[in-house]
């Protein structure tokens, strides 16, 4: 007898679902989840000033309406101990800590053809099987620490921002360095910056910003989001990345000048990620179009840094605006006003390496009290390649996968049967619980209709990983997205076997990516093999 029906790896967004999930079904599963409470993601990352970039009330969960009316979001764009508490809530509300094993990392899956089943190693070398495997293990979860010599040496503070400590740590008269100035190194400078006795950002490549135009709901909002919430989750699923923003339909040379300018002036003074994925249908796409659009935020840029060379530091030279993920910010550009502030551009003199007392860099020696490590992860395939998953006849996923991934509709591996990937490579990123939200239904179907006709081997075949991956592959051509190395090109320079650019990401449209899976289970499911 099998220990579960069903493991799930990780209790963040779509772990903690899928239990939920699975339960209503009438299986017996347990979630293995490394850290010491739920949340994954904003369990993780409690980074000072980490918070959502998505409005709020389009980021939580939308399968329970009494949930949807039981909590009020305080701001559109929550910070992350709200988050956290968030997920604590649901996890309370639906009893699910019960079949929750905390402190418990999961080391390796190990495919059992003879009994169709799962044996999982957790770190401490206990091992528990089961029949289906589910990984929620996150596309941006394997944090990486720069390759930089001298990164042990340092005496004072350091942290990376997705393994910030629990406990608070305080900025006031320190002195204060920041590598890295993603998503996460832009949230974390501008709140640190607020106390800091001095702040030293080190950026190696500026990436192009927009206002979040952040603010608290006010309680006549609150009633227009909880009665509206079914018209806010219709809009979801109909835009292209299921945010609350779609593209507008028009190109970017098919309005006037005028027009096009003052369409940009009012999508940057609005929330959220309206400049981004609200804008003219072209802008990632026709050259021209990105560049007269970079051109705009160029502009802003340097209304708001007062010193041009420093803010010419700022505006990115080797990607046009939305080719990388777009740092929503508030008052970002204007901490390089203040004199507690310092940029130092490693592009320029890069740094040679970590030492007792700070950071040297080719023309200068900084002495810290706090190094904060923004360096981000080894994205989308970096949390499969920290487990040793092996399925048929031993057959290892990181081998499988040595040339990019290989999926069926990002959820499933020629090769490991009943394993199922929640947010794997080759899904739909975007508003991340819609898409959770979907693919732990589609899932959940998937398990269904085994537990109802007695299947226990589900498998896809090789073409329908072929045509899947090709599909993914040809979706990807000509974007200018794909031309730019960054994590949704699966480039992490700190992590080997990582510095070619790979389509480990799915680019087309939410919905018609739905369309394709719906579809595949409306037929029975034709590209599975299942016995
Ligand atoms: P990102 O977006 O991958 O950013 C990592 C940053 O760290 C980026 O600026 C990197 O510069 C920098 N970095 C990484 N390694 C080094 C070294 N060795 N030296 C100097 N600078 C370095 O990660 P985030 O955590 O900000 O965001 C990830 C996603 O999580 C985000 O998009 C959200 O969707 C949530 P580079 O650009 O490589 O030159």
């Amino acid at each position: 007898m099998l220990d579960h029906d069903a493991i799930i790896i990780g209790a963040g967004i779509s772990g903690l679902y899928q239990l939920h999930r699975l339960r209503a079904l009438g299986l017996r599963a347990r979630v293995f989840e490394a850290g010491t409470g739920v949340g994954g993601t904003w369990y993780w990352n409690r980074y000072p000033g980490a918070r959502f970039d998505s409005e709020s009330y389009s980021y939580g969960y939308s399968f329970s309406p009494e949930l949807l009316q039981e909590w009020s979001w305080s701001e559109h764009f929550a910070p992350q101990p709200e988050t956290l508490r968030y997920l604590n809530f649901v996890a309370d509300k639906f009893d699910l800590r019960r079949d929750i094993q905390f402190r418990s990392r999961v080391t390796a899956a190990h495919w059992q053809e003879g009994t169709r089943s799962w044996e999982i190693t957790l770190e401490d070398g206990s091992k528990h099987t089961c029949r289906f495997l589910i990984t929620a293990i996150g596309p941006l979860s394997a944090p990486t620490m720069p390759k930089i010599e001298g990164v042990e040496s340092f005496r004072g503070q350091s942290f990376h921002t997705a393994r910030w400590p629990h406990e608070p740590v305080g900025f006031e008269g320190k002195r204060v360095a920041v590598i890295g100035t993603g998503a996460t190194g832009v949230q974390t400078i501008q709140e640190v910056a607020k106390t800091a006795g001095h702040l030293t950002v080190f950026q190696r490549t500026p990436n192009w910003c927009a206002p979040l135009h952040n603010g608290p709901i006010t309680e006549e909002e609150q009633r227009e989001i909880k009665a509206g919430y079914p018209e806010i989750f219709r809009r979801c699923d109909e835009t292209f990345a299921c945010f609350l923003h779609t593209p507008d339909p028009r190109g970017t040379f098919e309005v006037t000048p005028e027009e096009r300018l003052a369409f940009w002036e009012k999508l940057y003074g609005e929330r959220g990620f309206g400049i981004w994925q609200g804008n003219f249908r072209d802008i990632l796409i026709d050259r021209q179009a990105n560049a007269e659009l970079s051109a705009f935020i160029a502009g802003k840029i340097r209304q708001r840094v007062k010193d041009p060379a420093v803010a010419d530091k700022l505006i990115p030279k080797n990607h046009g605006f939305g080719t990388r993920r777009v740092p929503l910010e508030t008052r970002y550009y204007e901490v390089y006003n203040q004199p507690n502030v310092t940029l130092v551009d490693i592009a320029e003199t890069p740094i040679e390496r970590i030492t007792e007392s700070g950071i040297r860099t080719s023309a200068a020696e900084y002495a810290f009290d706090i190094i904060i490590y923004a360096t981000g992860f080894d994205a989308l395939t970096g949390a499969f390649d920290r487990i040793d998953f092996r399925g048929v006849d031993g057959l290892r996923l990181r081998d499988k996968w040595q040339e990019g991934p290989q999926t069926y509709l990002g959820m499933l591996v020629e090769g490991f049967p009943n394993m199922m990937m929640l947010m794997g490579p080759h899904t739909a990123l975007g508003n991340i619980p819609r898409s959770i939200e979907y693919l732990v239904d589609w899932v959940s179907g998937l398990i269904g209709h085994a537990q109802a006709t007695g299947i226990t081997r589900i498998e896809t075949t090789p073409e329908g990983v072929a045509s899947w991956t090709d599909h993914v592959k040809s979706l990807g051509v000509g974007l200018l997205t794909n031309e730019v190395d960054s994590w949704m090109t699966g480039v992490n320079r700190n992590v080997e076997g990582k510095q070619t650019r790979i389509i480990a990401r799915y680019s087309g449209s939410a919905p018609a990516y739905r369309e394709r899976c719906d579809a595949a289970a409306a037929a029975g499911y034709p590209e599975l093999r299942l016995g």
